[in-house]
């Protein structure tokens, strides 16, 4: 137990930093401020682990640069104001119908950044929002991030959610590719203490190989660290394909379609010829393959610098095609399903993309969406459809998306902008209306999103620990938005919030012929109602007649809310189970699609660029422990020494080049003049920036002292992963010359 002084108390949380959801130990004050953050060691998943950013929350909760009531800008003069939440909803209900009443209902848009994946609003009132402005000028981080991941899912496995993830725990090999969890603590693989994983796999005897540019923390952590050309990682995994072929090293335990076209799509990719377009030798190549298929289990894992390139989707599809040739998909210690136990959307028909088009561009849509990266013409090229109004929840597209200063240019022409949002920053500052979020202990939490990747199953619920004080929730001022946008006002007895829900509730149990047990929800209020029945519908769910039953959930009759409150440390729901394919495969054959026609064709793009020249300098982006892409560096604590933006650079090549202190960085899209900083730690050839920086005017003091540039004022919104028209970060050719 906490000692804790007269007039303290321990609050348990939901970290809601990264995708490792570690569970915290708070201590706050008689005034309800976080003054203690620690690793909740009753957690099941997280065990006490905690890190930096984790640690600062208190920090974050009440940065006294947050913005705490909605702000209005004086579009003449510049100048903000505070306002109410009347006059600011007033303000939004009379813009934006107007504008979609004059240009047409595509003219209104909407981004969604990266903490909607961390938030209750995010998951659940978001899709509201969305519906109401019915638009197809939907955009999100996404694009940015791992959409080639889900494209590559979706055509595989018919469902862009069901993604494979690394069995950490049981696995005896990891070939681990554009990932450094020891920084990110991992994404898309939820695993809290992602480093104590890593090491415990590799005291069990397991074998763990990183693929990377940079010679990283994780990669000095594995047993081995290869070297890569940016971009290349499709080349050197049909290079594996290959020699599982070439070799018959095959053991295909699951139902596969398209096997014959695999093999011949992977014909020319030989690893001898590979190897000269990736920097990793043949032998090793033919190594790593025997490796895969001899290891009794084993998993290949690839993230954001895999996704980020221009081959993004391809990657990721060559990764579970190498997990399925090597017999390790869908089994123990290979790459697995993980069982969430909320309800998630339920796919009847198998995913499909390229439903529709973007207007400017023609790209292709992807789960709804259209790519971030064409976001900046759609506001600026006039024509029928062009974006006027564009509303951002929890996002810093400015500095997020490729060709950041083209972006931002454009935001400046919209008509209207609203943004949800805790700062005033590089995105918000070009708003006409700033709603904030409450305070992260005034929000409730559960991890919608990130529990369906998790390395373990798992759930937990955190209630809001300190009361609103007559302010809005985050959920609220999402369902609010929703009814101004429509022009509607709210019913003047009803909050829009438990409109909202008792219209979900009531249309989903109607679906599952359950509505005469509406009355058996449990929570204090209608989201934690809706909470309930997702779980209650889940797949461990009380209302499941088939559910899964684990010892935690079989005293309630299965999984309910009661269950997670009353196990606030979080309840484990076992290790990952085999065999999950048949439950949840949502393809048309009912099999794993291993050549989807969709990326058989691109294999075409891919094989046009086998013999390009690499150019002399590739720029590559990197993540650092202590920020959290674009919006944490005005915490004090967290700024300064390693965590900086600079440019890192081998030796070598800064003295080839004559750089000592600063360099002038070009690209086909940008310049900027940034501090370099040499490092053995980069391969030849290869120079990295952290994103998230450049931070100059911005209201945010610390963050200001430690502004850095903006990576992605040299990014190129030109260029995108065709299938999945995800952005391009990785692999852009640069030019140096000292400043
Ligand atoms: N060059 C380069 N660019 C990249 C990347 C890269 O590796 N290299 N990575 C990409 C990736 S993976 C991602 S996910 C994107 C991220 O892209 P974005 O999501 O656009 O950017 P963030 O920096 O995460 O900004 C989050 C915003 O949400 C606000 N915020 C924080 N908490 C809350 C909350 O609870 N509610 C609300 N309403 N707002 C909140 C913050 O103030 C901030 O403005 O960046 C991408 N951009
Ligand atoms: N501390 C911290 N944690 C974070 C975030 C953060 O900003 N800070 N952001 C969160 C978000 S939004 C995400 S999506 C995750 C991402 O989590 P990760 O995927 O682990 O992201 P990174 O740490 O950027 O690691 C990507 C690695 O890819 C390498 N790389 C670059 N290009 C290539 C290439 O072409 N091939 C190969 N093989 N490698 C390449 C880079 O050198 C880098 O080491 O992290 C999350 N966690
Ligand atoms: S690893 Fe992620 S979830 Fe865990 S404490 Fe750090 S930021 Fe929070
Ligand atoms: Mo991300």
């Amino acid at each position: 137990m906490t000692r804790v002084t007269v007039g303290q108390r321990t609050a348990l949380r939901t970290c809601p930093l990264c995708e490792a959801v570690c569970g915290l130990e708070l201590t706050l004050d008689d005034e309800d401020h976080i003054v203690r953050v620690r690793g909740d060691r009753q957690d099941p998943f997280s065990a006490g682990f905690l890190c930096p950013k984790g640690a600062s929350l208190g920090h974050l909760d009440e940065d006294p640069d947050r913005i705490t009531e909605p702000m209005i800008r004086d579009r003449a003069t510049d100048a903000w104001r505070t306002a109410s939440w009347q006059e600011a909803f007033d303000l939004i209900a009379e813009r934006i119908p107007a504008l979609v009443a004059e240009y047409g209902r595509g003219s209104a848009a909407l981004y969604l950044g990266n903490p909607n994946a961390h938030t209750v609003a995010g998951a659940l009132y978001v899709p509201v929002l969305a519906r109401a402005l019915s638009t197809r000028n939907i955009y999100s981080a996404s694009t940015a991030d791992q959409m080639p991941k889900q494209v590559a899912s979706g055509l595989m496995f018919g469902d862009p959610l069901t993604v494979p993830v690394p069995d950490l725990d049981r696995t005896d090999y990891l070939l681990m590719l554009g990932a450094n969890p020891l920084e990110s603590n991992g994404s898309l693989c939820t695993a809290p203490d992602f480093p104590g994983r890593l090491k415990a796999l590799r005291r069990r005897g397991g074998r763990m190989v990183v693929v990377d540019p940079r010679r990283t923390r994780t990669a000095k952590l594995a047993d081995e660290h290869l070297f890569i050309r940016p971009g290349s990682d499709a080349y050197l995994l049909f290079g594996i394909v290959h020699t599982l072929f070439a070799r018959d090293l095959l053991d295909v335990r699951v139902a596969v379609e398209g096997l014959d076209e695999v093999r011949a799509a992977a014909q020319d990719f030989t690893p001898e010829v590979v190897a000269g377009r990736t920097g990793v030798p043949a032998e090793t190549i033919v190594r790593l393959a025997a490796e895969l298929a001899a290891a009794p289990s084993a998993a290949v894992y690839a993230r954001i610098g895999t996704c980020t390139t221009e081959f993004g989707t391809l990657t990721q599809w060559l990764v579970e095609v190498i997990n399925a040739l090597t017999g390790n998909l869908d089994r123990a210690g290979g790459a697995m399903f993980s069982t969430a136990a909320a309800l998630g959307i339920v796919r009847t028909r198998p995913f499909r993309i390229a439903r529709w088009t973007s207007r400017v561009r023609e790209l292709p849509e992807a789960m709804g969406e259209f790519p971030i990266a064409t976001l900046a013409e759609e506001i600026t090229a006039p024509g029928e459809g062009q974006v006027r109004a564009l509303i951002t929840v929890a996002g810093n597209p400015a500095l997020s998306a490729p060709s950041g200063t083209r972006l931002d240019a454009a935001l400046a022409e919209l008509e209207f902008m609203v943004s949800v949002d805790r700062y005033l920053n590089e995105t918000t500052r070009h708003a006409d209306v700033i709603l904030p979020p409450p305070r992260i202990a005034q929000s409730p939490h559960y991890d919608f999103a990130l529990l369906q990747f998790a390395v373990r199953d798992y759930a937990r619920y955190s209630p809001a620990l300190v009361p609103l004080d007559g302010r809005p929730s985050e959920a609220e001022v999402i369902a609010r938005l929703a009814l101004a946008v429509s022009g509607q006002q709210p019913e003047p007895d009803r909050d829009p919030l438990t409109t909202v829900d008792e219209l979900v509730i009531a249309g989903t149990l109607h679906k599952a012929g359950l509505l005469e047990r509406r009355a058996e929800l449990v929570g204090d209020n209608s989201t934690e109602q809706r909470i309930d029945m997702m779980l209650r519908l889940g797949p461990y769910g009380q209302w499941r007649p088939d559910a899964v039953r684990t010892p935690v959930t079989e005293p309630y009759g299965g999984m309910n809310l009661q269950v997670l409150l009353d196990n606030p440390h979080g309840v484990d729901l076992g290790p990952l189970r085999p065999g999950r394919l048949p439950e949840v495969l949502r393809t048309a054959s009912g099999r794993v699609e291993l050549a989807p026609p969709e990326l058989i064709a691109d294999v075409v793009r891919l094989r046009a660029r086998l013999a390009d020249v690499a150019p002399e300098l590739l720029l590559i982006g990197r993540r650092q422990l202590r920020s959290n892409n674009s919006w944490m560096h005005n915490i004090a604590p967290l700024v300064g020494g390693s965590n900086t933006c600079t440019l890192h650079i081998n030796p070598h090549d800064a003295t080839r080049l004559g750089l000592t202190d600063r360099a002038v960085v070009k690209s086909a899209a940008g310049m900027l003049t940034v501090p370099v900083e040499p490092t053995e730690e980069i391969m030849p050839g290869v120079v990295s920036l952290p994103h998230g920086w450049g931070h100059t005017d911005s209201e945010q003091a610390v963050a200001s002292a430690h502004a850095g540039v903006n990576a992605n004022a040299l990014t190129d919104d030109s260029l995108v992963d065709a299938p999945s028209g995800n952005a391009v970060f990785n692999g852009v050719p640069v030019t140096l010359t000292p400043a």
